[in-house]
């Protein structure tokens, strides 16, 4: 069987990452070091010899420069990017551009731990009255007014209508064209319920045929993908945190299963490019928001 070849990368430490505050789809830039991190990413990844044929992301700007900065470095700008809203940020509900610390402060280290790290508990929701909603969002958002049917019906897609009337009492929040609830907020478990499929449908088919693919996400996205590409169970990966800008290359077989390398970041089948105890301090930094 042949062996697949996939390349993680979470992007390089964002604005939000350095002042220490819940980003989930807030839209920040990488700082100054997050550059940094992600050129070197993008070195150590073509040192490696490993030359991506088809790029994937999300629609946020962190994880796009991220890719950026690798597709340069390997020389490879003109291989197809898809942006796709599934490999966004888990949306942080209602913690979105809270202080980390300031949330431990006022909650508690072991609620704050929960929102962060298990696997089914969201963090509070958002209402449609919030910037955060994904209705509101500035770039993907959008809520659209439907006239209210009689006996409560509604059309959707093509049969609904606009607003042409005062009786109408429902709005659609959509983001990147796709339906949110009026409360959102999200889980792991529901991050990977996107992510996932996504994969499945989307990435899967270009390993099959052949294909080096290059992912930049982020770290609740790419720790969704890890847990269904290495069967992590619930408990284990919340103790599991991806560093920022640092390659994570994995080898998988024709079902999509990891070919294990050294096993040095058990649970995780794939194999951290860099120096091994930088990466470590990474991770430990990660775990360290919310002392
Ligand atoms: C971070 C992850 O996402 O935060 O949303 O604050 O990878 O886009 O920087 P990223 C955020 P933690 O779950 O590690 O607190």
């Amino acid at each position: 069987a042949d062996k697949h070849t996939l390349v993680l990368v979470r992007h390089g430490e964002s604005m939000w990452n350095l002042e220490n505050k819940f980003t989930g789809w807030v839209d920040v830039p990488l700082s100054p070091k997050g550059h940094e991190e992600v050129i070197e990413a993008g070195r150590l990844i073509k040192d490696a010899g490993l030359l991506p044929d088809v790029a994937f992301t999300s629609l946020q700007k962190r994880a796009i420069r991220t890719l950026w900065h690798v597709l340069e470095e390997t020389d490879r700008m003109w291989i197809p990017v898809t942006k796709a809203w599934q490999l966004n940020e888990r949306h942080y509900g209602a913690l979105q551009g809270l202080d980390k610390q300031e949330t431990v402060d006022r909650y508690g280290k072991d609620q704050v731990l929960i929102w962060r790290r298990s696997y089914d508990v969201p963090p509070p929701v958002v209402d449609r009255s919030s910037e955060h909603h994904p209705g509101n969002d500035p770039r993907e958002g959008k809520w659209t007014e439907w006239m209210g049917g009689g006996g409560g019906e509604r059309g959707y897609g093509e049969d609904a209508r606009p607003l042409t009337c005062a009786r109408a009492t429902t709005a659609t929040a959509t983001y990147a064209g796709f339906d949110f609830p009026d409360e959102w907020t999200e889980s792991l478990k529901t991050t990977l319920e996107r992510v996932a499929p996504y994969f499945e449908e989307n990435i899967a088919p270009v390993l099959r045929s052949g294909k080096t693919v290059i992912i930049a996400a982020h770290g609740n996205s790419l720790r969704a993908l890890v847990k269904g590409l290495d069967g992590i169970g619930e408990d284990v990966i919340a103790e599991l945190n991806i560093p920022t800008g640092t390659p994570l290359v994995y080898e998988l077989d024709d079902d999509m299963r990891p070919i294990p390398q050294d096993g040095s970041f058990a649970p995780l089948n794939g194999r951290y490019l860099g120096d091994q105890d930088a990466i470590r301090a990474r991770i430990e930094g990660v775990k360290n928001q919310t002392k």
